[in-house]
This record gives structure tokens, C-alpha cells and sequence, in this order.
């Protein structure tokens, strides 16, 4: 009985952050263009369900609609060259694809498994509707980066490449 109560007075005074720093990873998203990183927009928690990585954004700032969202292979947010200039977010590489696919193909089939479901941002350029990765796990997405596109995602490399969201807008390192 006196163990019991020892056992549940130490779990409830184990602070809140120990828990949930163990079971979840966080990204501070920030705005990236060719110059660098910029303005911060809020955070994006990753934690592990049992249908997959539940990804939920608490994010503001962004255009209204939905945006390609990714995961990419380094944790940085910087510009880099890209075919001959410098262009944002180009630092983070591209698509998270550790088993060489070389194919774009969303959250649901064997292409990249860095595709993620659209990030939906709201009129008042605020982005809360969780998405969901069911290929991947915490291990899988801690120390790269999550990416936020300028356009959609139609999980496809044509007509254009990687989904067809162009520009990388905001971006995050995966912690
Ligand atoms: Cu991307
Ligand atoms: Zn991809």
C-alpha cells in the first residue's frame, strides 16, 4: 500500500516536460527566403498514435489553402545554391527518402517517405488541423526538417516535380 502511494506521488511529481519530451518531438517553424530565415510562426509537435505520426501544426502567418508539407533530409533552413542561384530553404535537401525511392508519390504509397498530407491554412492564415503520416515514426523524423511549399501536393512528379508546390516558405529542424 505505502509503495503504491510512493509510486504515484513520484509520477505526479515528475514534471510535465520529462514526459513529454520523450514522446514527442516539436519544430519552431519559421519563414525562409533567399536570404535566410526570417519570422517565427509557431510550432509543429510531432507524436506517435497508432494509425502513425500525428503531426499537429500551431502555426500563423502563412497564405490561406493548402500547401505542400514535407519532411526533408537535413535539419537546416537556410538558403542554398539550386540550379545556379540561391534559393529558399535549399539547405534542408530534398524529400526525407532514406530508402532511395526517388519518387514522389504522398503519404499513402512507396515513393519518399518525407510526403506528407497537405498542411491546410485557414482565412486567418492560421494552420491547427493535425495531419497524419501513417509510414512514419518519432525516430524516422527527429534531426531533419519539415517543410512548408507555397502551393499544393498532388503526390505526383508530373506535370512538375515533387508534388508541384514550388517555393519553400516556411521551415522547420526537427528536434
Ligand atoms: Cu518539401
Ligand atoms: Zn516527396
Amino acid at each position: 500500500m505505502l509503495s503504491r502511494i510512493l509510486l504515484a506521488t513520484t509520477l505526479f511529481l515528475l514534471p510535465a516536460s520529462a514526459l513529454w519530451a520523450a514522446e514527442s518531438a516539436t519544430a519552431t517553424v519559421k519563414t525562409v527566403d533567399a536570404k535566410g530565415v526570417g519570422a517565427d510562426l509557431g510550432k509543429i509537435t510531432f507524436a506517435e498514435s497508432k494509425w502513425g505520426l500525428l503531426i499537429t501544426p500551431d502555426l500563423s502567418g502563412l497564405p490561406p489553402g493548402a500547401h505542400g508539407f514535407h519532411i526533408h533530409a537535413k535539419a537546416q533552413c537556410g538558403p542554398a545554391q539550386h540550379e545556379g542561384k540561391m534559393e529558399a530553404g535549399f539547405a534542408a535537401g530534398g524529400h526525407l527518402d532514406p530508402l532511395k525511392s526517388g519518387k514522389h508519390l504522398g503519404p499513402y504509397a512507396d515513393g519518399h517517405a518525407g510526403d506528407l498530407p497537405p498542411l491546410i491554412v485557414g482565412a486567418d492564415g492560421k494552420a491547427t488541423t493535425p495531419v497524419l503520416a501513417p509510414r512514419l515514426t518519432l525516430k524516422d523524423v527527429r534531426g531533419h526538417s519539415v517543410m512548408i511549399h507555397a502551393g499544393g501536393d498532388n503526390y505526383s512528379d508530373q506535370p512538375k516535380p515533387l508534388g508541384g508546390g514550388g517555393a519553400r516558405i516556411a521551415c522547420g529542424a526537427i528536434e
